[in-house]
């Protein structure tokens, strides 16, 4: 079946979860509904917001343009639109947009009668970002603690708050998430390696098979995960990463740990019984 007839024969009504039959349409490939307007409506008003924030100044140069957080002193009360103001109304606007994708998500596996995997994952893309500058501000007590929207400024600001701590790589959650993150890139090699691999064997030849594939990582080291495996552990590796991202965020910070991470390990050297003897 094409591309085309698969996509007629499933494009059908339903699986709307808001605004029933009113928005549940395709304007070309793209599919509509209540949240891909909710979508468009965020984005829109948010870049249209940043515009004018860089308007107001002091730069237009696209590194150095930065929309900036609201000084602690306003605390989590909502600044004036030029003193922070206008981060916190795109802060929401980011959110809004973020949400109603993953909703037209939702949508569309319901119509397509998939599980909900891929707007669980982005769900926790989402939580990353909502840890850095909604749940960290609010156990801290300002906004003013969020990241700037800027290229250079934002970097500057990942620089400043690791050295807060010392040295972030010392942060336990912080060298989970590398692991994962590393390890994910590695999932990732060995499978797209693998696939491309049985599906390349020369011109003339018969494409290999998953089978192929299990006995190259049986031959290799004796176990294979399975076809299907490998996109669970994929899955649970990127997932993960994103996790613990948020964690080694969320616990960095006057609400629960506010020393410095190599500090931190102190609790090693002193918990070793002949210490000093
Ligand atoms: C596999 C398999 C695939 C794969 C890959 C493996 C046929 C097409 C990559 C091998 C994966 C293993 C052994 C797990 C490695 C563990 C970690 C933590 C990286 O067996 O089945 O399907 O793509």
């Amino acid at each position: 079946m094409s591309m085309l007839s698969f996509e007629r024969k499933y494009r059908v009504r339903g699986g709307t979860l808001i605004g029933g039959d009113l928005f549940d349409f395709w304007m070309g490939p793209f599919y509509v509904g209540f949240f891909g307007v909710a979508t468009i409506f965020f984005t829109a008003l948010g870049t249209a917001l940043i515009v004018y924030g860089a308007a107001l100044g002091p730069t237009w140069n696209i590194w150095l343009i930065s929309i900036n957080p609201p000084g602690i002193e306003h605390g989590l009360g909502s600044a004036p639109l030029r003193e922070g103001g206008l981060w916190q109304v795109i802060t929401f606007c980011a959110l809004g947009a973020f949400i109603a994708w993953a909703l037209r998500e939702v949508e569309i596996c319901r119509k397509l009668g998939m599980g909900y995997h891929i707007p669980i994952a982005f769900g926790v893309a989402i939580l990353a970002f909502a840890a850095l500058n909604v749940f960290r501000p609010m156990l801290l007590g300002a906004w003013g603690h969020g990241f700037p929207y800027g290229i250079m400024s934002h970097l500057n600001w990942v620089w400043a708050t690791g050295y807060q701590y010392g040295n972030f790589h010392y942060n336990p959650a912080h060298m989970l998430a590398i692991a994962f993150f590393f390890t994910a890139n590695f999932a990732l090699a060995l499978h797209g390696g693998v696939v491309l691999s049985a599906s390349s064997p020369g011109r003339g030849k018969a494409v290999k098979t998953s089978l192929h594939e299990d006995t190259y990582f049986r031959d290799a080291i004796g176990y294979s995960i399975g076809p299907l495996g490998i996109h669970r552990l994929g899955l649970f590796l990127a997932l993960s990463a994103a996790f613990w991202s948020a964690v080694c965020m969320l616990i960095s910070g006057a609400h629960f740990y506010a020393g410095s991470w190599p500090a931190w390990w102190e609790f090693i050297r002193e918990s070793i019984t002949w210490a000093g003897q």
